[in-house]
Order: C-alpha cells, then structure tokens, then sequence
C-alpha cells in the first residue's frame, strides 16, 4: 500500500515539473552535461556584443560575432573653392588643394586612421588612402576632418562630419560601403563583414 502511495507521489511531482518547465519560455539551451555530444561552444552561439553588426540582445553569447573591418577610405569630392578662391595660390601649377583626411573616434580622440596627403588632388576625382591593417569598426561615433595641407601656413579647413559605421549599417549600408557627406565633401568607407 505505501508503495503504491510512493508511486502516486512521485507521478504528481513529475508531472508538476513538466507543466512548470513548458511554461516557461526556454531562453538558453540545457547545461551540457545533459546533452550527449554537446560542447560548451554550443552555449555561446549568437552575438551579444554591441561592436557587432550582427548585436542580438537576446543571444546566449558571442561565438557568431562578426565585424567591419575598413578596408580603405575615399574623398569622392570637395568644393573646388575655398569660398571664392583657390584653395592655393598656383604655385607651379597648381590651385587643388592637397588632400589630408583624419578620422578619430569622437568621445575618446584616438585616431583611427591620418591619411598620407593627396597632392593637387581634383575636386571631382575620387581620392583613395587603403587601410592595410583593417581597422575594425565599432558602435561609436567617428569624426573626419579634411583639410587643404600647406606647408607655409596652417592648413586650411575643407569639411568634418560625424557617424556611428555600426548605426550606418544597420540602417541600411550593408553593401560594404559607409557613406556620409557633409561640407560639400563625400567621404565613403569601404569595409569587408568578417
Ligand atoms: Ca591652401
Ligand atoms: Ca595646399
């Protein structure tokens, strides 16, 4: 008799487990040790990390985290005057002006790239600075500077402007370019997703 009362219990609890566990939403996968052949990169899968393009709030982990990286970055154009001048005097025989492009990460100043100048560049030739070390972008806001290098005075101010690459991304420049344009200036980032 006390047997079959044990039995009874047991199924009551039982089945009290299963109702309780099937209403709850399952978040995270069972701990591996209850899963044959389960390795603990399986509870890792997803992306929670912010940096990433591919950032999912409700991921378990990181291990499917990938990332921009820039590959290299353009000046499609510039004003080809510095208000009604000549951005130099003609020297030789020049008046473009000498391209220098900057971008820093904006709350912490680092510099992320200072590009080589670009010498009596057209206004309306792209310009081109390739980033061998594919810098890899990040959910932040960056800001560019172009100026006019010259060497027997400051440099003279083309345009700045601001972004967030992983913002810019997600709403819509998936396509391995970052467009944004400000000051009469184009400045595209090309990067590679890895
Ligand atoms: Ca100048
Ligand atoms: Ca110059």
């Amino acid at each position: 008799m006390i047997k079959k009362y044990k039995k009874i219990i047991s199924l009551v609890a039982f089945s009290s487990v299963m109702l309780v566990s099937s209403g709850c939403k399952k978040t995270f996968p069972p701990l591996p040790d209850k899963v044959e052949g389960a390795s603990l990169a399986d509870y890792n899968r997803g992306c929670n990390d912010i940096d990433s393009p591919y950032y999912d709030a409700n991921a378990a982990g990181n291990s499917d985290c990938k990332y921009a990286y820039v590959t290299s970055y353009e000046i499609t154009y510039y004003p080809d005057e510095d208000g009604n001048t000549t951005w130099d005097f003609g020297f030789g025989n020049t008046t473009n002006a000498d391209l220098i492009l900057n971008v820093t990460v904006l709350s912490s100043a680092i510099k992320v790239m200072q590009g080589a100048e670009r010498s009596n560049q057209d206004s309306n030739t792209p310009a081109f600075w390739n980033e061998a070390r594919e810098i890899r972008l990040e959910n932040k806001v960056y800001k560019w500077n172009l100026d006019d290098y010259d060497s027997a005075s400051p440099n003279d101010p083309i345009s700045n402007g601001t972004f967030n690459p992983v913002e810019e991304i997600n709403n819509g420049q998936n396509n391995g370019t970052i467009t944004t344009v400000a000051g009469g200036s184009q400045l595209v980032l090309h990067y590679i997703i890895k």
